[in-house]
């Protein structure tokens, strides 16, 4: 093997520097966040899996269509928007609500999608996050045309794409990874598997050593780190922005995680998998993780405890107060974002709906 090809590999397991008790661990290449930053991350987990809990509870009430939740999946949805500067992009799919929150969205706007509205319902440029995906690695190759353009325009941009194991087995990753690579694009993708693509297991979907080592076929730089561990997260994918932001091409970072609930309220998860493997991985949660490493170095007090948990009192009422609000859709609507300049076909559509419903006024 060249020095060239082991500078592409992926370890041969995940990067892990606090374990699942909350006791450090050495690593010779990558070192924890200090304790103020990850006290920082550890109440953007608690308000994530406040958020996530809520919105699965709003679905339940029929206030939200779907919810594809990241519970369990907190840390890297924090770690994303964490390890972005503002002139960044993130390139989320379905799943990734709450790293979309994460850059600044609003969360009542980043559910407007589920709720069932007409749009994506934020506005993507406002945090530079591209509208959720729900289409398999389509986002990856738009993400690498946006990373590729940053470089030409000499800006200092980075573009973090995340997709889930199951679309690593997309057409749309794999010419995103090519792209990406011959033309140099600063992009990181960053892969969470979590075991199951809805029912299909991890090894139904791949047979290669791990889904990091498909970087090396298309000369992309791979890392695995542990999904469940914040500060591991914060240090592995930290370092894939500032080599993106470097110059050192793409780079792809698979983080092992799991997906603790169904695939979507629409699922059953009982029907393809045992309560055991799920139980494992609750031992594994990266909240009592990142809790009780801090506790241990006395650096997480119950006051700090208590703010946490009021902050997450906070989002989850204002999710209620704004998915219980009924917004009057105007069916005109329906036509004014599609192109910048509307086609003449748009044109004529919009002036019959708006027909119609002049129509329907003077009916009264
Ligand atoms: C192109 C495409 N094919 C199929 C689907 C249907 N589908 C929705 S989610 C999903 C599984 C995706 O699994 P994974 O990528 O592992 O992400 P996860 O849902 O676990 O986060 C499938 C097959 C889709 N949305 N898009």
């Amino acid at each position: 093997m060249t020095p060239d090809s082991r500078r592409l590999l992926p370890s041969d397991a995940p990067v892990t520097l606090i374990d699942p008790r909350g006791e450090p661990v050495g690593d010779g290449r990558y070192a924890a966040p200090d304790d103020a930053v990850l006290l920082r991350s550890l109440e953007a987990l608690i308000v994530a899996r406040r958020l996530n809990d809520q919105a699965y509870a709003l679905v339940r009430q029929g206030r939200l269509a779907v919810y594809p939740s990241s519970h369990g999946q907190e840390a890297c949805q924090v770690a994303a928007a964490q390890v972005l500067d503002p002139g960044d992009w993130l390139f989320p799919t379905y799943r990734d609500t709450v790293a979309a929150v994460g850059r600044g969205v609003d969360p009542v706007e980043a559910l407007s999608l589920l709720k069932g509205d007409w749009h994506c319902g934020y506005d993507p440029y406002e945090h530079r996050v591209a509208p959720h995906a729900t289409p398999l690695a389509t986002q990856l190759p738009h993400a690498v045309g946006v990373a590729y353009a940053a470089r030409l325009r000499d800006e200092p941009t980075v573009v973090l794409a995340m997709c889930g194991d199951g679309g690593t087995s997309e057409g749309d990753f794999h010419e995103a990874l090519n792209f990406a690579a011959v033309f140099r694009a600063p992009v990181v993708f960053f892969v969470q598997n979590n075991e199951y693509a809805i029912s299909v297991p991890l090894a139904r979907q791949s047979a290669a050593p791990s889904l990091a080592h498909k970087g090396i076929g298309y000369g992309v730089a791979a890392e695995r780190v542990d999904g469940n561990d914040m500060a591991a997260l914060l240090a592995v994918l930290g370092e894939a922005v500032r080599r993106a932001r470097d110059g050192a091409g793409p780079q792809l970072v698979e983080a092992h995680t799991y997906r603790m609930q169904a695939h979507t309220n629409a699922d059953d998860a009982s029907r393809y998998r045992d309560e055991d493997e799920v139980a494992a991985w609750a031992e594994r949660d990266p909240i009592t993780r990142l809790r009780s490493y801090l506790r241990q170095r006395d650096a997480l007090t119950g006051e700090a405890e208590a703010g946490f948990a009021a902050a997450a009192d906070r989002v989850a009422a204002h999710l209620r107060d704004g998915l219980n609000r009924d917004v009057e859709p105007n069916p005109e609507d329906l036509f004014a974002y599609v192109y910048a300049t509307p086609t003449p076909q748009l044109r004529e559509q919009a002036a019959l709906v708006a027909d119609e419903l002049s129509r329907e006024g003077a009916l009264g």
